[in-house]
């Protein structure tokens, strides 16, 4: 049996289980360093201070090389992607495991190794390919880590990025939410961990967090599965929706 039919057995809904080695910054590709105005397109009219920052950060893509839309993320396996990020510890891997119907632990091997988790999952009508990425804490690269995590979400064109965070502390992780938005990614925010949230007496209203940000904000608790039908709800309508809302959408 070859190792995609051991994984296939070991694990019904893995596609795959990379692991990066990260020798040196060319091994991943778009890995490069973060500030590169010689690819930077040149400005055709005065940039928006959002759009300045953005060509700096090479993360507006060129127009005509797909969108975020739909059938650029389909580069892999012919399906839409839905990439799961967010600081490391938040649920990602318990997610992962509920979207795909499989938990799988991962182990990485601090400073040689990245480990990225692929598998399936049929949201609504759609099957979908999921991505479970490395922990990040910034779009600004400094661990291997966050430059994997960074290089799928602006390589692999997810048709929905799903923002990962610890509901208990929000304050720090809005920051990578905004900064997702802010790129042009079609993002969906879950507050998890809201059992942990909710014993410490916080109370987070999420109806406003939905109007204030401008995208979808599902509350859940992973290891149980509270909320994840919600979740999944929202990721497929949001992968579907015809127009994309962000400042920065390189569609537009
Ligand atoms: N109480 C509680 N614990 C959770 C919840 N979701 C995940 N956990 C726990 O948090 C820990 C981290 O979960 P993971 O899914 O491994 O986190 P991760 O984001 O994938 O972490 P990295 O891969 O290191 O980036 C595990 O012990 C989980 O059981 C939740 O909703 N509530
Ligand atoms: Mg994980």
């Amino acid at each position: 049996m070859g190792a995609e039919g051991l994984t296939d057995s070991l694990f019904p809904g893995i596609l795959s289980y990379e692991r990066v080695a990260l020798v040196t910054p060319n091994d991943v590709p778009g890995a490069t360093s973060m500030i590169s105005t010689d690819t930077a397109p040149a400005p055709t009219k005065s940039p928006s201070r959002l759009e300045a920052m953005s060509r700096v950060l090479g993360l507006v893509r060129p127009r005509g090389g797909g969108s975020c839309h739909g059938p650029a993320s389909a580069e892999v396996t012919g399906l839409a992607k839905i990439a799961l990020v967010g600081s490391p510890n938040v649920g990602k891997s318990v997610t992962f495991g509920r979207l795909t119907g499989v938990y799988v632990t991962v182990s990485n091997y601090p400073g040689t190794t990245v480990d990225v988790t692929r598998g399936r999952s049929r949201l609504g009508d759609q099957e979908y390919e999921i991505v479970d990425t490395p922990g990040m804490y910034s779009l600004l690269p400094i661990s291997e880590e966050e430059r994997v995590a960074r290089s799928i979400l602006f390589n692999e064109r997810p048709a929905t990025v799903v923002h990962v965070v610890d509901a208990k502390n929000l304050d720090r992780m809005l920051p990578l939410t905004l900064q997702l938005i802010e790129a042009g990614l079609r993002v969906v925010l879950n507050l998890n961990m809201m059992d942990e949230a909710e014993r410490l007496g916080m109370h987070l209203d999420v109806g406003k967090l939905e109007r204030e940000l401008g995208i979808p904000v599902v509350a859940t608790v992973s290891t149980t599965g509270r909320g994840l039908a919600e979740l999944k709800g929202r990721i497929h309508e949001h992968a579907g929706a015809k127009h994309c809302a962000a400042a920065l959408c390189a569609c537009h």
